[in-house]
């Protein structure tokens, strides 16, 4: 039997927990944290789960910023919630505090812990088997980048500086390719050159910000489609989860990540490339949910990127993994040694689609633009 990960009897100590202890399990779909369900019964002898995970501190080099944002952001959709009669246990994380007020624990193995509610009832999917919900998955997004339109985006860190700016991303890429540290290069010749092919795509965005062309605002920039809770009776987006990457952005990179991980119709790391393509159904049941709760915070040019956005997000993914490759797997959690190079694969063939889909994505998207705001 594999040992507990974390000790149940100094959690319970911690966090001051009055409930019976029956057992936890893991959650596996997270490349970075590692997440645990932990299930307890309370008095009335009814079931009460909270969700535990230690934060990746390799990646995460600043835990307590990181939850600082999360406790800032958290609170202020908190009050949003309620302000529109919504349920505040349901529909945002909350993050529960030890008995001594702290966010965040470290445990003796210097590693750190915290501790969330878990949203009932509910559930998440890596792939959309109903359109409907991909329409939900735009929903909440949009409904995210909405209620955190008024939030004092100057109180937040950057806890990864440089997350999405596609430009160095590109320099650490072009560092990767010479120090060649893993050895592999010569595995991953071709798909090195199609980064090369598009490098004038990294700056787009980039140059715009400096411009002063797209504006800032508090995004997620993480927006995978297992990022969003649905409920389990009526199959509407409830939450949107995994928050350590709230961060000053663009909407852009919220939009372009959703549509390069759910508009796939394949896996992330499907190794048969031949199955990866965008789905244009797909694409326009995200930008109509999506348009209809942000659509009129959006300036237009944030609106007229958003097809470009879904391949530069698509294009950085893949380079990232790309790069982790060529490191030797150092940042990424991988399951077989090319896992990697495989996921880097699936982005290229998506970004390939997407560039021949491209005029049919814009259509779609100023069709829906207009519907919300005319
Ligand atoms: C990571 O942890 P997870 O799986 O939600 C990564 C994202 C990538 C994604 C690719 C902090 O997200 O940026 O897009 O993998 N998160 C971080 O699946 O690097
Ligand atoms: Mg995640």
């Amino acid at each position: 039997m594999n040992s507990t990960p974390f000790n149940p009897a100094e959690i319970i100590e911690i966090y001051d927990i009055r409930h019976k202890y029956l057992g936890y399990h893991p959650l596996c779909s997270g490349h970075i944290n590692d997440t645990y369900v932990l299930e307890f019964q309370t008095d009335e002898g009814s079931k009460h789960s909270l969700l535990l995970q230690r934060i990746n501190t390799n990646v995460f080099k600043k835990p307590v910023e990181l939850m600082q944002n999360i406790v800032a952001v958290t609170s202020f959709l908190r009050e949003k919630i309620i302000e529109e009669g919504g349920d505040p246990e349901r529909e945002t994380l909350n993050v529960i505090r030890t008995k001594d007020g702290d966010f965040l624990f470290v445990d003796k193995a210097g590693h750190y812990w915290r501790l969330y509610n878990y949203i009932e009832n509910a559930y998440s999917v890596d792939i959309p088997e109903d359109p409907k919900l991909f329409y939900e998955l735009g929903k909440a997004f949009g409904k995210f980048q909405k209620m955190l339109d008024s939030f004092p985006i100057d109180t937040l860190h950057e806890t990864i500086p440089d997350f999405h700016n596609t430009k160095k991303r590109y320099e650490a890429f072009e560092k990767a390719v010479e120090e060649n540290l893993s050895g592999r290069l010569e595995n991953a010749l071709p798909e090195i050159e199609f980064v090369r092919a598009r490098k004038a795509d990294a700056s787009v965005l980039v140059d715009m910000i400096a411009e002063g062309k797209l504006p800032l605002r508090v995004t997620h920039n993480d927006t995978k489609l297992n990022n969003v809770m649905f409920d389990s009776e009526s199959h509407k987006s409830i939450c949107v989860v995994d928050l350590d990457t709230v961060m000053p952005g663009l909407s852009l990179y919220d939009f372009g990540d959703s549509i390069r991980f759910g508009a796939n119709t394949a896996a992330e790391d499907e190794k048969d490339v031949s199955k990866v393509s965008l789905s244009l159904p797909l694409y326009t049941e995200y930008v109509k949910g999506y348009l209809s709760e942000a659509g009129n915070i959006l300036t237009p040019a944030e609106v007229e990127y958003l097809p470009f956005s879904a391949k530069l997000m698509t294009y950085e993914c893949g380079m990232r993994f790309l790069t982790d490759f060529l490191n030797g797997d150092t940042y990424f959690k991988t399951k077989y040694p090319e896992h990697n190079l495989v996921r880097c694969r699936t982005q290229f063939a998506l970004v390939a689609d997407m560039e021949r889909k491209m005029d049919e994505m814009q259509k779609i998207t100023q069709e829906e633009y207009k519907k919300v705001t005319s």
